[in-house]
């Protein structure tokens, strides 16, 4: 039988965790690198680990860093993988704008640190490598919608160090003949999204709303729109990327675009909330019209729902709006269904629901603590 041994960077990210899952029921041996930090960073991956040391399902964690280019080195010779998924990242846009260096280094040089590893181990011809593109790299849009032929017009210093990453993968492969890929990946989210980025922002905090830990929900630019998938789906498309007899860049995306602002309502929805906006610009508020009292107590069981009619439960921030910002993005993913197979299962309303669930679920838990705190 043929080696399957899996070297995942980002291993204890969103997509990490789900292409983890994936790659161990296809009967891969995976290898994850996690860098140090002063708390653990193991929550998405904690059920794959067994404490104190790993060793289930044939999946081990490394010390490493995408900074440390020995690191990488010793990894790669010591597990001598045959596929390598690069999600390792700053991945965060607006930080990147605080911290561009630090950006740069890890996404784009961290990315021709891995490269150049797997060429000076002589590997460029037995390893696939996958990189982790980003829709970002389109940035100002210049067609409705972007596949693989849309110019590029990066707007943030994550987007510009993701665009150095990309072609770096192009000319690795052209000049060196390795399997290399970059899958331009829209925004897909989960209950494992960082709770920072915009989706699971909302989910998390309506939640809290709901059970009266929290009043309001801060939010930048409700008008931005995106094109949001399930990571689930995605992880399969960056696998499905490293089987096909030639390497090749593929779009993939959801095909349907939507706007923060109605991803806001949807989700408030679920609590049974429909919500009235007010007002515009920075003094745009969103408001609780009507009530739909028997799904708002079903989402909050035995606790006294937190919500009256007029409550303000959205308000505008400008700490979220962005030194530049990327309006719209809209995904036309045809190539992957074409020589792939690949289409997305998981639909926009079935996913903000499995958020929302899960959400309610930890707020729970949280305003269980409280009122025993209080007893
Ligand atoms: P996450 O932010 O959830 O995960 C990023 C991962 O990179 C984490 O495991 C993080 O470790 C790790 N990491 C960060 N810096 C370093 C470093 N210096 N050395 C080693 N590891 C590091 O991102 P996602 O899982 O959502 O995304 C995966 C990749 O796909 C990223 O490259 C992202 O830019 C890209 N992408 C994501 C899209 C999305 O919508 N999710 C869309 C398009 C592209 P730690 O846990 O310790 O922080
Ligand atoms: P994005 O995701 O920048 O598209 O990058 P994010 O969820 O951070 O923002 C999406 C849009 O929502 C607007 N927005 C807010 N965003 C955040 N984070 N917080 C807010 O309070 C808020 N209010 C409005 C943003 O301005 C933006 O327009 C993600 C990351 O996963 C990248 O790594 C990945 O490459 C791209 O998706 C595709």
């Amino acid at each position: 039988m043929t080696r399957k041994v899996a070297l995942i960077t980002g291993v204890t990210g969103q997509d990490g965790a789900y292409l983890s899952r994936f790659l161990l029921d296809k009967g891969y041996e995976v290898h994850g690198l996690r860098r140090r930090a002063s708390l653990p960073n193991l929550d998405r991956v904690h059920d794959l680990v067994e404490p104190p040391q790993q060793v289930k399902n044939d999946f081990y964690l490394h010390y490493g860093d995408m900074s440390d280019a020995l690191s990488l080195v010793r990894l790669i010779n010591e597990i001598q993988p045959t596929e390598v998924y690069n999600l390792a990242a700053q991945s965060h846009v607006h930080v990147s704008f605080n911290a561009p260096e630090n950006t740069a280094d890890v996404n784009a040089l961290g990315t021709l640190r891995l490269l150049d590893a797997l060429r000076t181990l002589k590997m460029e011809d037995s390893v696939r490598f996958y990189q982790a593109s980003t829709s970002e790299l389109y940035g100002k849009i210049q067609s409705p919608r972007q596949d693989e032929s849309t110019p590029f017009y990066p707007r943030s210093p994550y987007a510009t160090a993701k665009l150095y990453a990309y072609w770096s993968v192009i000319n690795y492969r052209e000049s060196y003949g390795m399997f290399a890929c970059n899958g331009v990946l829209f925004n897909h989210e989960s209950k494992f999204r960082g709770k920072t980025f915009v989706t699971r922002k909302v989910t998390s905090t309506i939640s809290r709303i709901a059970y009266g830990l929290q009043d309001c929900l801060y939010l930048g630019n409700i008008d931005a729109q995106r094109d949001w998938g399930h990571a689930k789906d995605y992880v399969e498309a960056q696998w499905l990327m490293l089987q096909q007899p030639e390497p090749d860049d593929f779009v993939i995306a959801s095909g349907r675009k939507t706007s923060v602002r109605e991803f806001v309502e949807m989700s408030f929805k679920l609590l049974g909330i429909t919500l009235r906006w007010q007002g515009s610009g920075v003094d745009e508020i969103g408001v609780v019209e009507k009530i739909d009292a028997s799904v708002l107590e079903e989402s909050t069981k035995g606790f006294p729902p937190a919500l009256r009619i007029d409550d303000i439960v959205v308000r505008i921030d400008p700490y979220y709006f962005r030194p530049n910002e990327v309006d719209v993005l809209w995904g036309d993913a045809s190539k992957a269904e074409r020589v792939l197979g690949w289409k997305p299962v998981i639909g926009l309303q079935e996913m903000v629901s499995e958020m929302v669930t899960h959400d309610l679920a930890l707020s729970r838990d949280e305003a269980i603590l409280n009122k025993h705190r209080h007893d």
